[in-house]
C-alpha cells in the first residue's frame, strides 16, 4: 500500500467511526425508562419515543397513538410477546405486556420496516 492509500483508508474509517457514533448516539438518547405503568408511543414515521425500557416481571400498557396515515404503519408487531394489533389512526391502541425475561427485543410495524425496541433489565 502507498501512503497516500493509508491515508484515504484512514479517512474512510473515521469517516465510517463518526457515522456510527452519530446515529448511535441520537437513537440512545431516546431510551424512555418506564417508572409508571404505562407508557405512550407515538406512531408517525417510526416509533417515538424509540426504545423503551420496562420492568422484568410487572405489566405496563403500552398505548401507541398512531398519527401517521401511511398504512405501512396500520399494524405494530410485538413477535416476543405475540401481540400483533390493527392500529386505527389518532386512536389509542393499549397493549398490557409483562415481560419474563431480561433482554432487548425488537418490534416492528406488520411489514417489518420500522422498527422500535422494548428493553428489559
Ligand atoms: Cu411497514
Amino acid at each position: 500500500m502507498t501512503l497516500d492509500k493509508i491515508i484515504v483508508s484512514l479517512f474512510s474509517l473515521a469517516g465510517i467511526i463518526f457515522t456510527y457514533w452519530f446515529f448511535l448516539g441520537k437513537k440512545e438518547e431516546k431510551v424512555r425508562e418506564v417508572k409508571k405503568s404505562s407508557v405512550d408511543i407515538v406512531v408517525e414515521g417510526g416509533y417515538s419515543p424509540n426504545i423503551v425500557s420496562l420492568p422484568l416481571g410487572k405489566t405496563t400498557v403500552i398505548n401507541f397513538l398512531r398519527k401517521d396515515s401511511n398504512s405501512c404503519l396500520e399494524e405494530v408487531l410485538l413477535s416476543d410477546f405475540h401481540v400483533r394489533k390493527y392500529l386505527p389512526l389518532n386512536q389509542k391502541v393499549a397493549i398490557s405486556i409483562m415481560p419474563q425475561k431480561k433482554g432487548e427485543f425488537v418490534y416492528s410495524c406488520g411489514m417489518n420496516m420500522f422498527h422500535g425496541k422494548i428493553v428489559v433489565k
